[in-house]
């Protein structure tokens, strides 16, 4: 279909992001004990929200609001600190919309009722349409092909869709579709989720992610408020009802100019969190942070260069295949394979492998540290061993299902009440 080279960017001009900000975040154990989801640290300086945020500023989508409730005092401090960027000049915006602060509303329900409760800035902005987004997931996206599609198939709604393997579906909104697109069911979280018709191995699932016409949005929002026994949630009670009656189309997520799978990951356990960020670690990572074309913004307080340095020449301060933040101090100790975030410091003697370390966590002299995630500012004392016996280590931290380490300062004793 032949447009205007403007065509795309009205289109994104005129759209308001809602990201949904409030999810527990439970699996993530001692990681979301202070802060939200959104909030976790990720990729040696980012946090988990700057994903969707740059994506959308990268789409030429900015008109955003971001939906908080539970935990955010670090994820607000983060958005206010890093995003100061859209200051209302051009319309443009990054705002902030906490729960139980507005006049009606309690704590958001489920995500419809999230977005139901902010029906008057909704109306306010008036945009033509409104894209919602999980504020939990790490890809790099460009929302404008999918606001294009959206229009050119003249949908009410479209959904983001990637294929996974079957045997993780069952914890997705499972998506079936016709030739054109269009999505002929939706089933919220089956226990046995159908495959794509070529290939048994997958299903087709929602990225949570949601173009609507902002009429049809709010019409739809309204209904729901009022149905009796609905859990006011997009995925179990708004799509599925909608999906006989309205035009509902599916948008592939695919890598930009290729047929390829794009990256899209669920960060949502602990090992899952742990294999995304040392996947970062490889020479051609799935993900790769260091693309001029599509810049991953954040927020992180100003440090010097990281340094390795040694005062034996049998002990000396070094990190092989590894990355390495800013403000970091290697001092004597062995680094391989792990991601260390901002301003850790790591004591002569130490072996720190396969580890995700994040900020201002202080590691002793002559520690072991192996297949694990260490939780921002903890200090391990001198001679800790972490992953080297997971019955010893059960007992002080937490192991997760594929044996990596969790520590947090209070396991060690130490109390934060830092996010
Ligand atoms: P879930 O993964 O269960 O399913 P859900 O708990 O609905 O996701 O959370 C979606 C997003 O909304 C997350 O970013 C979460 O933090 C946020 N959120 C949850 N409750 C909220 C609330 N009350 N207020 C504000 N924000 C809230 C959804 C869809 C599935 C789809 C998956 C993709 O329902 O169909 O497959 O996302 O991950
Ligand atoms: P292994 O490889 O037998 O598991 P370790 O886990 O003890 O041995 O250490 C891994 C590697 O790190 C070894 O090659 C060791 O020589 C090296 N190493 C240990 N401490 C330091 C240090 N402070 N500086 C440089 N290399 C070190």
């Amino acid at each position: 279909m032949a447009h205007s080279p403007r065509f795309v960017s009205q289109l994104t001009k005129h759209t308001l992001a809602l990201i949904l900000a409030g999810g527990r975040g439970s699996r993530l154990q001692h990681l979301t004990q202070w802060r939200a989801k959104p909030a976790v640290p990720f990729g040696g300086q980012f946090r988990i929200i700057d994903f969707p945020l740059s994506n959308c500023v990268n789409s030429g989508i900015r008109q955003i609001g971001i939906l908080t409730q539970y935990k955010a005092h670090s994820l607000i401090r983060h958005v206010q600190c890093g995003w100061p960027i859209l200051n209302g000049e051009f319309s443009e915006f990054i705002e902030l919309l906490p729960a139980q602060q507005r006049l009606e509303g309690g704590w958001y329900l489920g995500t419809a009722d999230a977005v139901y409760q902010n029906l008057d800035i909704l109306r306010g902005h008036n945009p033509s349409h409104v894209l919602i987004l999980a504020g939990d997931h790490i890809y790099k996206m460009d929302y404008g092909p999918m606001l294009a599609q959206h229009v050119a198939h003249q949908a009410e709604l479209t959904v983001g869709c990637i294929e996974v393997p079957r045997s993780e579906a069952h914890a997705f909104g499972i998506i079936s579709i016709d030739d054109q697109h269009r999505i002929v069911s939706f089933t919220e979280k089956p226990d046995h989720p159908a495959p794509l018709p070529d290939n048994p191995e997958k299903s087709l699932v929602s990225m949570g992610i949601y173009v609507f016409n902002t009429e049809f949005l709010i019409q739809h929002l309204i209904e729901d408020a009022d149905r009796p026994g609905s859990s006011h949630d997009f995925g179990k009670d708004v799509i599925p009802r909608l999906i006989d009656h309205d035009p509902i189309y599916a948008y592939p997520f695919r890598d930009h100019g290729s047929h390829q799978q794009a990256y899209w990951r669920d960060v949502g356990t602990v090992d899952a969190y742990w294999k995304a960020n040392q996947e970062l670690i490889g020479v051609t990572p799935e993900l790769n942070l260091y693309d001029k074309e599509w810049p991953i913004r954040t927020f992180t307080i100003q440090t010097p260069p990281a340094k390795f340095v040694f005062d034996d020449p049998h002990r000396r301060g070094m990190a092989v295949d590894s990355m390495v933040s800013s403000g970091c101090i290697v001092s004597g100790a062995f680094i391989k394979h792990s991601l260390l975030f901002n301003d850790v410091t790591v004591n002569e003697g130490s072996v720190v492998k396969d580890a995700v370390v994040l900020p201002e966590v202080n590691i002793g002299r002559n520690c072991r540290v192996t297949r694990a995630i260490i939780e921002k500012r903890t200090r391990l004392p001198d001679n800790t061993v972490i992953g080297n016996d997971p019955l010893e280590d059960a007992k002080r931290f937490y192991v997760s299902p594929q044996g990596v380490v969790l520590v947090v300062p209070e396991m060690l004793g130490q109390r934060t009440h830092h996010a």
